[in-house]
């Protein structure tokens, strides 16, 4: 059999680290001690977010670096967008091969190799990476509102895991599935994702700094547009700024904050979360806009072409209908902003997938 060389070097770097994972657990106590790692494992007890239930469980591998990543180091710029993932099984690392750009395939295995898994090796635990040589500044979850999609799913986490390990960050993915035949709400998962992995963060001891709403179906065109979120306490970072869909042209009606947009918990706090009472396509996105200006939060938004994304064609959802409330809610918006977001969450988590690449919550939303 003949192995394409970019893919066997990737069954390379994982068995290698496999072996050293193996290595350490069974090395003698001074060793756990080594430069490099410090080992403790700690049990999660079941436990309860308000209006949530859900149960975890972290071993915890904690490395120890004596240099700050070097965040452009891998980065390349403009890349290609790589829709070709989508043939490929997203449950597993070897099969994501970076978008790669006049790379060799040593290249492609030494920025895997710099990447652990800090958990995620049971069905318990929710995978979070970590760069393991160098000390990263950013810890972000990436949270993905989703229903029937798992096409699209499979090309973005193909095209993004790539990304968001070059750029040397910590991070971990939740994909928020609605579940059931009702309309799609996607202020409710979008909640529902936040509250999940805020106390994921929590649990695994380094609290997630930056929290990035994602549509499944928009892929990044330059890896240097950084998934993460801006310093300064009253900023929100808005990534996806133009569309290939709409010729790059800025959005309708001052730019919404829709596709790809990120908060960091204060801020996201600040503006109670999406509103819950929008059902069916449209609208959320403009009224979180309303309630970030309200907050008097201001938007940052990457320099052109920084915040080019390319759409995977699709038609809309069956049962994501153009909700026809959407103008008269969005002109009240400010009203229910105190009363309508995270503070009057009612979702259920009905379950929690963890496979190796990301955590897939199943949620009962409810009904309208
Ligand atoms: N989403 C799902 N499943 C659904 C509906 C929405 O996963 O059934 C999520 C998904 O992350 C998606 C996001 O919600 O990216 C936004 O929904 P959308 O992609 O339908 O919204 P967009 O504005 O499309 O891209 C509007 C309909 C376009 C019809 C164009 C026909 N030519
Ligand atoms: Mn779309």
């Amino acid at each position: 059999m003949r192995f394409p060389p970019a893919k066997l070097c990737l069954l390379v770097s994982s068995l290698a680290f496999f072996n050293f994972g193996v290595f350490v657990m069974f090395a003698p106590k001074q060793w756990k001690a080594a430069r490099f790692f410090r080992l403790s494992y700690r049990k999660i007890d079941d436990y309860v977010i308000p209006n949530i239930t859900v149960v975890g469980y972290r071993n915890e591998l904690v490395p120890t670096y004596d240099m700050d990543c070097q965040e452009d180091a891998h980065l390349f710029g403009n890349i290609t967008v790589n829709m070709s993932a989508a043939e490929e099984t997203y449950w597993t690392i070897s099969n994501i091969v970076p978008p790669v750009r006049n790379l060799t395939s040593n290249e492609t295995c030494k920025y895997l190799g710099q990447h652990a898994m800090i958990n995620g090796t049971t069905s318990k635990e929710t995978a979070i990476f970590e760069p393991i040589h160098c000390r990263f500044k950013h810890s972000v979850a990436i949270i993905i509102p989703f229903r029937d999609r798992e096409e699209h799913l499979r090309i973005l986490l193909g095209h993004l895991i790539p990304i968001l390990q070059r750029q040397l960050i910590r991070y971990s993915v939740f994909v928020v599935s609605q579940i059931g035949k009702e309309t799609f709400n996607k202020g409710r998962l979008m909640n529902t994702g936040f509250e999940f992995a805020v106390r994921t963060g929590q649990r695994s001891g380094i609290p997630f700094s930056c929290f990035i709403f994602q549509d499944v179906d928009l892929l990044p065109e330059y890896d240097t547009l950084r998934y993460r979120c801006s310093e300064g306490r009253n900023v929100v970072d808005h990534l996806s700024t133009s569309i290939n869909k709409f010729d790059y042209k800025p959005l309708c009606c001052g730019m919404t904050v829709g596709g790809v947009v990120a908060f960091g918990e204060r801020q996201y706090r600040k503006v109670n979360g999406f509103p819950n009472s929008y059902w069916g396509w449209g609208g959320e996105d403009d009224d979180i806009n309303k309630r970030i200006h309200f907050r008097r939060l201001s938007i940052v938004r990457p320099k052109e072409p920084l915040g080019r994304y390319t759409m995977i064609k699709h038609d809309r959802d069956k049962l994501n209908p153009w909700n026809s409330q959407v103008d008269r809610n969005v002109r009240l918006a400010l009203r229910r902003i105190r009363s309508d977001g995270l503070n009057n969450l009612n979702t259920k988590i009905v379950d929690v997938e963890n496979y190796p690449l990301f955590t897939n919550l199943l949620v009962d939303v409810g009904t309208p």
